[in-house]
């Protein structure tokens, strides 16, 4: 039978080992497959953000990059602790959808300090110096809210009545999709005197809050309300399987405008549950890897990249609209 090891040392070998494989493993990507690309995913909230997930995944496999992917569930503090670790592990070009516009500035500051560019995709946020980050590539949130608005504008029209009380549910507090899809519609219906905004209450783009605040709403406002705009499929589905319990027909009862564009909602579109989708693609990995690409060989890439989406009403024939992929 062969000597026994003693445990300490048995530890110490293990540690060795896992350095060691760490190693080979930053050589091994570079080697195998070309640049390595750390994502910070905010999380796993909406079939947006699995969409996105999912599209990068595909981009980086097509660039043959190597991508090392953190989820962090929804919390800046593991976006932070992920964008250090990418900087540990010196990888060649990090990338992160920032959940809240607010809390980057020090992180950001240590990237560059070790000499890694960032792109910043999805979201933006808020730092007083706009070279702690070298590229944007994500959607123009305020001119959804403005898209949104548009259509309500139209269908107002329609509607014939000089009061229309609107109700909103609202994103993730502090994201710049909340916060400028807010903006973008409530400044393009501002001077129009037919609108009463009664309330605006946060859905933190998720299914299940999306129901329990239409659940609130309703029992505060009932058949008060005319319209309901909402940041996101995910909550409008569930606000929609509320209406529908309590009796309501959503898409003529209360008129429904949504954002995103995900399968789903455009499902219920062509049935008529929602009348406006304002289209927001999470499928951008493509873009994203190209600057990566041109980052990492030291080449020209554009700093900002607006994703133009498209914006979905009742009055469209949506027949021939191709599967949504998300
Ligand atoms: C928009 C994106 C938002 C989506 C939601 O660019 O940040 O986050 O609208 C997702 O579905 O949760």
């Amino acid at each position: 039978m062969g000597t026994k090891t003693s445990r300490p040392a048995a530890l110490l070998m293990s540690i060795l080992l896992l350095v060691l494989l760490a190693g080979c493993g930053k050589k091994e990507a570079e080697t195998q497959d070309g640049p390595v690309i750390g994502f910070s995913q905010l999380g796993s909230e909406s079939a947006w953000r699995l969409g996105n997930t999912a599209d990068m995944e595909r981009a980086a496999r097509e660039h043959h990059f190597t991508l090392m992917l953190e989820n962090a569930q929804q919390k800046q503090a593991n976006q932070i602790a992920a964008i250090r670790s990418f900087i540990a592990y010196q990888v060649d070009v990090i990338v992160f959808a920032p959940i809240v516009e607010d809390g980057w500035a020090n992180v950001l500051q240590e990237a560059r300090d070790a000499g890694i560019p960032v792109i910043m995709i999805d979201r933006v946020i808020n730092v007083a110096d706009s070279s702690l980050y070298d590229a944007y590539v994500g959607p123009d949130h305020y001119y959804e809210g403005v898209e949104a608005a548009n259509y309500l504008l139209k269908k107002a029209d329609e509607m014939g009545k000089d009061k229309i009380n609107v109700v909103e549910i609202s994103g993730t507090e502090g994201s710049s999709p909340m916060l400028r899809r807010h903006q973008g519609f409530r400044e393009r219906l501002a001077g129009d005197g037919r609108f009463t905004f009664l309330e605006t209450v946060s859905g933190d783009f998720l299914r299940s809050k999306g129901r329990e605040c239409m659940k609130t709403l309703l029992s505060r406002y009932g058949d008060k309300i005319d319209v309901l705009y909402s940041h996101n499929d995910a909550m409008t589905l569930g606000a929609l399987e509320v209406m529908e319990e309590q009796g309501y027909t959503p898409g003529k009862d209360i008129v429904v405008i949504s954002v995103d564009g995900e399968q789903a909602a455009i499902d219920r579109l062509k049935e008529g549950a929602i009348n406006c989708v304002v289209e927001c693609t999470p499928l951008f990995g493509d873009a994203v890897m190209d600057i990566a690409g041109q980052m990492a060989a030291g080449g020209e890439y554009p700093r900002n990249t607006h994703i133009q989406g498209a914006c979905f009403t009742e009055y469209d024939d949506l027949d021939d609209l191709p599967p949504r992929g998300y």
